[in-house]
């Protein structure tokens, strides 16, 4: 049996109050649990007060067989920023929209170049998408044709050096596809109505449902883990673009990103969003899966924030 546990942004004390009241037992090789395994859904880096004890937590359940895990949109940004092209300039500039988003992340970073180097080749191995037993894991969107393409173009299912300077180099479709898997579908402002994003950024779309079409529907209605409302008239057909159905018969898909608060956990019968938007005054979540369908809140695990640093 597994435990599917949200984003986690640099929250480590949080992560081992999770850990610890999931039944995960701290030994030699790190956390474990006798009867289960945990499935982490990436977005570790950011944010959160501390980044190298969030991964070395993970890291070490991951090499010793107790954990999965799988790479979010905040590990690409970071693998991009410090991966340069071959001539030599960085995937990711390094100007003050980009160092903003990775600052928390930077800052630990720059402390000790050993263990970042060390990190960020671990990171480099994680996959973007998982197959496990009877259940599907990704961090934003599960897209059967985005992964059909990344299986036949990136068959080692990974951010490596060479697969993210050739994705960045073509800026084609299997760019598209390995963003659609990190980070969701998102859908343009009506009317060029402009907002800011969390560090003050402008942000023209919005994120949306990936798993039913928008015919018919008002552009509230497709949103998705936005903290605020769009307006409720029809989007008109001219807009629409073509989202392939999730059906209710296929495997679940267990996905983080969306910072839903307490509004976290079981989204339809097979989809449930983690992410408890742990860093940004929300909660901390998990799911308990028993293999059962449909999928059920009475199996989503929330802790609140642990302030208190750490005691290592
Ligand atoms: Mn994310």
């Amino acid at each position: 049996m597994y435990d599917i546990i949200g984003d986690v942004h640099g929250e480590a004390a949080t992560l081992q109050h999770m850990l610890l009241s999931l039944g995960y037992i701290e030994g030699e090789e790190g956390y474990f649990h006798p009867e289960r395994k945990a499935v982490f859904v990436g977005d570790y880096v950011d944010r959160g007060p501390h980044i190298f004890e969030t991964l070395r937590i993970i890291r070490e359940m991951v090499t010793a067989g107790n954990a999965f895990a799988i790479v979010g949109n905040h590990e690409l940004n970071v693998l991009t920023y410090y991966t340069k092209d071959n001539d030599g300039l960085f995937l990711k500039g390094h100007n003050l929209k980009n160092k903003t988003q990775i600052k928390k992340t930077y800052e630990e970073f720059k402390l000790d170049k050993v263990k970042r180097k060390s990190y960020l080749k671990w990171l480099r191995s994680l996959p973007l998408y998982l197959e496990l037993d009877g259940f599907r894991v990704v961090h934003a969107c599960w897209d059967q044709e985005a992964i059909e393409l990344l299986k036949k173009e990136n068959p080692e299912n990974c951010l490596s050096k060479e697969f993210l300077r050739k994705i960045n180099f073509e800026r084609g479709k299997v760019f598209d596809a390995a963003m659609l898997l990190l980070k969701g579908r998102e859908f343009a402002f009506p009317d060029n109505l402009v907002l800011k994003d969390d560090y003050g950024f402008k942000r023209s779309a919005y994120r949306i449902k990936w798993w039913e079409p928008m015919n018919g529907k008002s552009f509230d209605e497709i949103s998705f883990g936005n903290r605020f409302r769009l307006p409720q008239y029809t989007i008109p057909s001219q807009l629409y673009f073509d989202i392939p159905l999730y059906s209710e018969d296929e495997y679940p898909v267990f996905f983080g990103h969306y910072c839903l608060g307490d509004k976290a956990g079981v989204v339809r019968s097979n989809l449930c969003c983690v992410d408890g938007c742990i860093a940004n005054d929300g909660v901390f979540v998990a799911y308990r899966w028993d293999n059962t369908l449909p999928l059920s809140q009475k199996n989503i695990v929330s802790v609140k924030k642990v302030k208190k640093s750490l005691v290592k």
